[in-house]
């Protein structure tokens, strides 16, 4: 089969959407309602062209072309990894058997429940970022932005494509629902808590990017082990689109950790709001509120519903054919945070043992949270670097979570249990007060000149695509 896509066709792709006339006539009737979505719910603020990158192949080697085009005119399409005909099913009860060119009837509504929710959280993003440009610290942040907006874009066509060619009138349906369901509505919010968030500001974007991005990252990774093979090369190459995305994440909060240290040192005080960057505790506020919210986008510790997925093959684990036990853990166990009778009729955090199968949510967090390290050790590093003591910090997986064993209770960072009352009277030391919020947002002045930077983010190391930071990025109407 073909990788390259074929632009020729109304929807790019290459799923050979010219023999299969229905399905071409299906999607290219969602088209316009994506469009119209587009219009309205993306980027507000109005551009001639971006300098953007578009899929031009799936394969290892120069998969992407850079160019200035208008957003409207971005070629939004289906694309799928190679296949390898080859490809057999690696864990759960049906492992060895070849994967699935089509949905078993038995798994049909537990896969199309998993796409569906995958494919919300798409567009769910873009509505969360719609007014962020008319902020933008520099033009090459903006670029960035309406690059990750796009893509995003492009990730919800992934799942229609997935819909529309597998489940019939009900999954086109649900392609159409993705367009009607809006992120924080009242009536008819996103599925998942994060996504009906605001982000209102640029730290919140970049917080968003490295916490909630790294989520999709690490679920898109366990669906890319899939037996549903389309499933499985469609998220193979929507990876690859992601690592931009996990890298305007990671340098964004670089470039403003650096920035508030650099202000720091160079004024020998830790009074940071009257110089015009951002204080290393409100950084570390909206650390722990975007790394809590993030954490309960995997499920409770314990879910049947995960143990079903993995049985059947729908969904493996994080690099399932690194792990080196049998694949079907039908056997095995794992210890997952709960909360423990103390004895004394109150309830501790603690940990315990459960079968491995029902523990899958836990162990997909724990490798997003080692990553999680990874990036505050990173910004740590920075601090370091500049001469400074403070640090930051991932809070306790007790703290501020709303799905899972500790939806229930409150904990401080430091995972000490506490009663209601001393949450609700403490909680402005570790969550974004509306002071915090309003002085975040006093400092997003937009920077829309060419080269030119606000003074509360350091300048990238590099531009994109070998371009230099002083490049026209975006050229605005
Ligand atoms: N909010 O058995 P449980 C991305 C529901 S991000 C609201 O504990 P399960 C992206 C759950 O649906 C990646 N509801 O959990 C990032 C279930 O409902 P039902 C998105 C929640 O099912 C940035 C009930 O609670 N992809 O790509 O094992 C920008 C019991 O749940 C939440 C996926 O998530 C919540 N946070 O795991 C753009 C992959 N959590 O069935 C894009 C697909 C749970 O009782 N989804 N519930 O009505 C899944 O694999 C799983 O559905 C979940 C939940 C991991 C979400």
């Amino acid at each position: 089969m073909t990788t390259a896509p074929d632009y020729t066709e109304k929807i790019p792709n290459n799923v050979n959407l010219r023999e299969d006339r229905r399905l071409r006539r299906a999607l290219e009737s969602w088209q316009p309602d994506f469009l119209n979505w587009w219009e309205s719910m993306g980027p507000a603020l109005p551009t001639k062209d971006v300098y953007l990158r578009t899929a031009v192949n799936v394969g290892r080697e120069g998969w992407a072309h850079f160019g200035h085009v208008p957003m409207k005119d971005y070629r939004w399409g289906v694309f799928l990894a190679e296949r390898d005909s080859d490809r057999r099913i690696a864990f759960g009860q049906h492992k060895g058997e070849p994967a699935w060119q089509k949905v078993p009837g038995e798994y049909r509504a537990d896969l199309q429940r998993l796409l569906v929710i995958q494919g919300d959280t798409e567009p769910a993003s873009v509505e969360q970022q719609r007014n962020l440009g008319a902020t933008a610290p520099s033009l090459y942040d903006l670029r960035n932005l309406f690059q990750v907006n796009v893509e995003e874009g492009r990730h919800l066509w992934a799942m229609v494509y997935l819909l529309h060619a597998y489940f019939g009138r009900e999954g086109r349906e649900e392609a159409g629902e993705l367009l009607h369901r809006n992120s924080g509505s009242e009536d008819s919010p996103r599925i998942l808590g994060a996504f009906n968030e605001e982000t209102p500001d640029w730290l919140s974007f970049f917080m968003f990017t490295y916490f909630t991005d790294r989520d999709g990252k690490y679920q898109l990774g366990t669906l890319k082990e899939s037996a549903f093979d389309p499933l499985s090369r469609t998220c193979e190459f929507m990876l690859k689109e992601e690592a931009h995305h996990m890298m305007v994440g990671t340098t964004g909060v670089d470039r403003v950790v650096g920035r508030t240290a650099q202000v720091m040192v160079e004024n020998d005080t830790d009074d940071m709001a009257a110089l015009g960057v951002i204080p290393l505790p409100v950084i570390q506020k909206y650390l722990n509120f975007h790394y809590s919210v993030s954490l309960d986008l995997f499920g409770g510790e314990t879910s049947t519903n995960v143990a079903n997925y993995y049985t059947a093959g729908l969904k493996g684990r994080w690099m399932e054919e690194r792990r080196t036990d049998d694949h079907r853990l039908t056997d095995d166990s794992i210890m997952v945070d709960t909360l423990a009778g103390a004895g004394n009729g109150e309830q501790s955090i603690g940990q315990t043992e459960v079968p491995a199968l029902v523990g899958l949510n836990t162990d997909l967090r724990r490798e997003y949270i080692s990553d999680c390290q990874s990036g505050v050790n990173r910004w740590n590093k920075i601090l370091a670097e500049a001469g400074l003591t403070q640090r930051l910090k991932l809070p306790h997986i007790a703290f501020n979570r709303r799905v899972g064993a500790f939806a229930g209770i409150e904990a401080s960072p430091d995972g000490e249990k506490l009663p209601a009352g001393e949450w609700e009277r403490r909680r402005g030391q570790w969550l974004p007060t509306d002071v915090d919020k309003t002085h975040v947002r006093s400092l997003m002045q937009p920077v829309h000149e060419r080269g030119k930077i606000a003074a509360w983010i350091a300048p990238p190391r590099n531009g994109i695509n070998g371009k230099p930071f002083e490049y026209d990025y975006v050229h605005l109407a």
